[in-house]
């Protein structure tokens, strides 16, 4: 029996589902997207694949040896056990951790992506379930923008607020004139929105914007970042000098008077520290376009004619996250601060700054900000919270100092750690590093529902339903729809929700009543949407009844009338409105900041010498940069195994692009698979030639499974293309101790051995 037209919300779209008995049939685009992304497609195949995880599983030095056995993980095989035996056997170790060593030693960060749907996400599932046990340790900001969460507090604002707030596409149609994109505009990301991406509608809006006549400048080291614009211009730059462009095109609007000084005056604090610093007194370098040519590889000519075609026109200047995900990641967002003040056309319907169209389907939507249920958090007692890539510091050193955002902070020593809709496998820096840090706790539990390569490094393994097997609502950040998630197909085999395996649990552990609050699954959608009706009344909603949205299936929410524009109110009257600043205006030097004493972050946005000598020195040894950007055919590591993913890959390799002149050095063609590495590691990849990426750099997407040759190796080969076995794992700068994944060099050469086979999507070895 077929049915039709269920609809089911993923972070890459919405979906209308075919269904044939048992099994997914088919996905289709809903008529309302404008451009519909066919990552979709790759859960026709992988929700009933082999790839799946069928029944609770537990190492088998785990269940023989407990805590003793940890240096197996990874290597050893796999037992499946009843849901009874699995249960309570993380529930005895839930305890003994917590009778032993406290709540803080269980680390439940838990950082990741999980799947859309309001009820069921999983980390708001994990993080409540171990607050009612009595607490975690936490972790804090996010692998995408940490640097730029933790600068833009104390000079503009918080990041995730300004994001929703940013001008709407619709205006800059009209107004702008020139759009200046560091890092580009890549349709390719602009697929997902958290929770939801019901209209994609960054295509759309670039078309209008280009036929209205507005200019664009692709600063990128990959000119395919801004392909969506025929016309733009593209300045390649080297990765990881964008703030010394930014410092340049400064220096050069103090040095030629074409800044704005009455918004200067008017709006910002810290003039002239920056005007001192750019012109060179604290270190005798003024900041020239002659100096950041030699920096940027960009023309000092094309710098100072860039900036004085801003200053004579409506210029929004857009920032990818992307760039502050590298060392120093911080100054670059600080830079552009400081360059859209003295243009002083921040607030301006065709001009100012913003942080990240492109990045999501999010920023430049006019859509209310209403985004749906929530699950209801509760508190947390451990107060401990480490900065999410610190991860494997963590690990490697428990009780160990380290400093951050003005304070300095102490590890945890964590003896447990419960992961649920994340895979630190795919997103942390320094994969062989993280393999040891990840054998000193003594116990490691995974909810998933694929066999990835950290189900394959735990001991304790629970296998959960696809949003596809499961009742749940749909909403995106501010993504204009509310969706009834109905669920589509059975549970595959043993696999439960997360939530009842957190009820199962809790009931073990004597909170079952706290936590389930007494409703089953179906029970919490209605009350959840109940609880939401008051949030959509202050954004102008009024919700039908619960039943009639759920009959419905689909609710659309009324666009503002008034478009937006980015900091309008600051801009109009920056008494009455100012910003959360200590000094309520922009910072262009930081009393704080310089404050914390860090020798990287003085105070007003910087080039850090020192930073780049090292990097110099890297590149001595490791002649290419290594860019690890957002996968265009999946999201993260999230259907790697489907049909979508893996049409791209090249011999079964993750596709790394590389510009002719670097392929012909070392005798490398196309569509022959390499290895690339350097003293962390090494992986294979597959070739594509281009010269539309700058030379010395080469670029891999993230999220191609590990696949280590042999796991009993430390360092072993990763046949498959993980970027982050190369990565660096350090902070951005003690300011923001984000990810700096995008600071990373490598050697490439073609590899001559037989090619070994891919594993990376075959279960891990079971035995009785
Ligand atoms: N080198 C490099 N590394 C990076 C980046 C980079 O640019 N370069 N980017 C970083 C960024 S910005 C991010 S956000 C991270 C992303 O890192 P993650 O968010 O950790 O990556 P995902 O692949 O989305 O992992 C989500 C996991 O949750 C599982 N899952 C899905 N639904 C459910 C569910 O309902 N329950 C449970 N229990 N599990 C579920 C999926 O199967 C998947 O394994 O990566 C970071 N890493
Ligand atoms: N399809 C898809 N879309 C996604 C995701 C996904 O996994 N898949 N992930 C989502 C998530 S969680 C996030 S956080 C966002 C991330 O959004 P971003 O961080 O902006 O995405 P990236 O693809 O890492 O980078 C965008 C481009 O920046 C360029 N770039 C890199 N380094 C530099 C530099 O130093 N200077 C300049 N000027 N350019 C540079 C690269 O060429 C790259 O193509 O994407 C989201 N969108
Ligand atoms: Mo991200």
């Amino acid at each position: 029996m077929k049915a039709e037209h269920q609809l089911a919300v993923m972070h890459w779209g919405t979906y209308q589902v075919t269904t044939e008995g048992e099994r997914i049939a088919a996905l289709s685009p809903v008529p309302w997207d404008k451009n519909p992304s066919r990552i979709g497609q790759s859960l026709v195949e992988s929700v009933t694949g082999n790839t799946r995880i069928r029944r609770p599983a537990v190492r088998l030095g785990y269940l023989q040896n407990g805590p003793a056995s940890r240096e197996g993980r990874g290597k050893e095989p796999f037992v499946e056990v009843s849901w009874e035996q699995a249960l309570d056997l993380l529930a005895r170790d839930l305890r003994s951790v917590q009778e032993r060593c406290g709540n803080e030693a269980i680390f439940g960060g838990s950082y990741g992506w999980a799947s859309a749907g309001r009820f069921h996400h999983a980390q708001s599932q994990l993080h409540r379930f171990l607050k009612g046990f009595g607490g975690y340790t936490a972790s804090t900001n996010t692998y995408s923008s940490a640097a730029g969460e933790r600068v833009l507090p104390h000079i503009l604002g918080p990041l995730s607020p300004l994001h929703k707030q940013h001008t709407h596409f619709s205006v800059l149609a009209e107004h702008c004139e020139m759009f200046v994109a560091l890092g580009g505009l890549p349709l390719r990301n602009a697929q997902i929105n958290g929770g939801g991406a019901n209209d994609h509608m960054l295509k759309h809006w670039l078309e209008r914007l280009e036929q209205n006549g507005v200019q664009f400048v692709n600063i990128s080291p990959v000119q395919n970042d801004l392909s969506a614009v025929e016309s733009a211009r593209w300045l390649a730059i080297r990765p990881g000098t964008d703030t010394a462009l930014l410092l340049a095109l400064c220096h050069t609007l103090i040095a030629e008077s074409l800044y704005d000084a009455a918004f200067i005056n008017s709006h910002t604090v810290g003039f002239e520290q920056l005007r001192r610093y750019l012109f060179g007194e604290p270190d005798g370098v003024p900041k020239t376009a002659g100096w950041a040519a030699g920096i940027t590889g960009i023309d000092a000519e094309q710098i100072l004619t860039l900036a004085r075609t801003m200053a004579g026109k409506h210029t929004m200047i857009n920032i990818s996250w992307s760039i502050q995900r590298a060392r120093q990641g911080e100054q670059a967002y600080w830079a552009t601060v400081a360059l859209t003040s003295l243009l002083g056309q921040i607030g301006t319907p065709g001009g100012g700054l913003a942080f990240g169209y492109a990045c999501t389907n999010l920023a430049g939507a006019a859509r209310v900000p209403f985004s749906g249920p929530r699950l209801p958090a509760g508190e947390n007692k451990v107060k401990t919270a480490i900065p999410v890539a610190r991860l494997s510091d963590m690990l490697l050193d428990p009780g160990g100092e380290y400093e951050f955002d003005g304070k300095v902070c102490r590890y945890p020593d964590i003896r447990l750690v419960y992961w649920a809709g994340g895979n630190a496998f795919h997103h942390h820096q320094d994969i062989n590093r993280l393999v040891e840090a990840w054998r000193r706790p003594e116990t490691v539990v995974a909810h998933e529902q694929y066999w990835t390569a950290q189900a394959k490094f735990s001991d304790i393994v629970l296998p959960v339903t696809t949003s596809l097997e499961r009742d749940d609502i749909g909403s995106g950040s501010q993504d204009g729809f509310m969706i009834a998630m109905r669920q589509q197909i059975p549970a595959l085999a043993e696999a439960r929700d997360d939530y009842a395996i957190f009820c199962a649990l809790a009931k073990r552990l004597g909170f079952e009543e706290a936590f389930s609050e007494g409703r089953s699954a179906a029970d919490w959608l209605p009350h959840l949407y109940e609880s939401s009706r008051e949030r959509a009344q202050e954004d102008g909603i009024e919700l039908p009844p619960f039943d009639i949205f759920w009959e419905q299936g689909k609710l659309e929410f009324t666009p503002p009338a008034k478009p937006q524009i980015f900091l309008a109110d600051f801009r109009s009257d920056p008494e009455r409105f100012p910003l959360s600043t200590p000094s309520g205006k922009i910072e262009l030097y930081s009393e704080t900041v310089a404050g914390f004493g860090y020798r990287e972050c003085p105070g007003y946005p910087f080039w850090d010498e020192a930073e780049a000598d090292y990097q110099q020195k890297q590149a001595q040894e490791w002649p290419l940069h290594l860019l690890s950007s957002q996968p265009r055919t999946r999201l993260h590591s999230q259907y790697d195994h489907g049909s979508v993913s893996r049409a791209t890959k090249i011999q079964g390799r993750e596709p790394l692009w590389m510009h002719p002149q670097d392929a012909q050095k070392r005798g490398i063609q196309e569509g022959e698979v390499v290895k690339v590495f350097n003293g962390r590691g090494a992986i294979l990849a597959g070739v594509h030639i281009s010269d539309r990426i700058l030379p010395g750099v080469v670029q891999i997407s993230t999220g191609a499974w590990y696949d280590p040759q042999d796991p009993s190796t430390p360092g072993s080969l990763d046949k498959h293309g993980n970027p982050n076995v190369l990565t660096e794992d350090r902070g951005s700068s003690r300011l923001g101790q984000g990810c700096s994944a995008q600071s990373c060099r490598v050697e490439i050469e073609l590899w001559r051995e037989a090619l070994p086979p891919i594993t990376a999507f075959d279960p891990p070895a079971f035995v009785a």
